[in-house]
């Protein structure tokens, strides 16, 4: 199977043509962070300095030239703060995954419409209706409109499902069983009982709006729950900048039994992130795609991820 990410879908464009420079950095970054992926603090701070310096002329001469956006380079490293681990089932998770919900900070924001001003948003899939759950389609920027958290999905064909409850009209079975009768008996849950995947496909983008809206954001953090994940390379999270400039990436560890295992993987940074690539096992769910051995089939339950900031 090709490593090579898929191209992006369509992007929603901004409301304003062109774009804008206000906002572009966001204040108050720490750098309280408990491990750093290369460069120094001092560095960086000074390189948001002279990018903050330089965001101002440039919008400077864009207002006087009516010109468009101008790219400049993002700072070379940023704080990252990682929080991971793996249990054999949910109980055993909480811990790991409430860390990092403090990480985040509170409140949960739920479906509030705009960007608060702290916080965190959550997605545990479980109040998705039967009519957008397995076997439908879930629709891509259903956190988006529907439930507006701030997020838009993407891939190679744009497919996503939820996996069905336990009491659905059509009979579905739960954990994808539909897509094939072997992953109802690989995959566990951290919240009952909704999973999510993409479908087709092991890859997905994730982009951040203004809640309920299609102006752009970025976030400071974004972690996921997985389930089964067995090889210790297979399954992945990406961060980048709104430049496609990568901010960081870590496999996500493998869980400790054959079955069922569960998996987190979060960071909190000081960088914006502008888009969130996942890479979920080595190959797609179907009904021919048999887990195990060399083939590790993977699907996520809960996201986590700071507050989306407008860009
Ligand atoms: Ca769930
Ligand atoms: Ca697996």
């Amino acid at each position: 199977m090709s490593s090579a990410f898929p191209p992006a879908a369509p992007r929603i464009s901004p409301r304003t043509p062109g774009g804008r420079f206000t906002g572009l950095d966001s204040p108050g970054t720490s750098n309280t962070g408990t491990s750093y992926f290369g460069g120094n603090i001092l560095m960086r701070q000074n390189t948001r300095v002279l990018r903050r310096r330089l965001l101002g002329l440039a919008a400077a001469t864009a207002a006087a030239a009516s010109v468009g956006v101008v790219a400049l380079a993002p700072p070379a490293s940023a704080a990252v703060t990682k929080i991971e681990g793996t249990a054999a089932d949910a109980a055993g998770l909480a811990t790991t995954v409430n860390l990092y919900r403090t990480l985040l900070g509170d409140p949960n924001n739920g479906s509030a419409l705009g960007s608060q001003p702290a916080g965190r948003r959550e997605i545990n899939w479980d109040g998705t209706p039967d009519a957008q759950s397995a076997p439908n389609a879930l629709p891509r920027d259903f956190f988006n409109t529907t439930a507006p958290r701030g997020v838009v999905f993407s891939s190679s064909n744009n497919r996503f499902q939820v996996s069905a409850d336990s009491a659905n009209p059509t009979n579905t079975p739960v954990r994808f069983g539909n897509l094939n009768p072997q992953y109802p008996n690989i995959f566990g849950t951290f919240s009952p009982e909704r999973l999510f995947t993409p479908v087709g496909t092991n890859q997905m983008r994730i982009n951040f709006f203004q809640p309920g809206s299609n102006w752009p954001a970025t976030v400071k953090g974004f972690g996921a729950v997985f389930t089964d994940v067995d090889l210790a390379n297979s399954t992945k999270i990406e961060l980048y900048d709104q430049w496609g400039g990568l901010i960081w990436w870590q496999h996500v560890p493998r869980g400790q039994q054959a079955n069922k295992s569960l998996s987190f993987l979060g960071v909190k940074t000081d960088a914006d992130i502008y888009e969130v690539r996942i890479t979920t096992g080595n190959r797609p769910l179907s009904a021919t795609n048999n887990d195990g051995g060399s083939w590790d089939v993977v699907v996520m339950d809960d996201f986590l991820y700071a507050e989306p900031q407008p860009l």
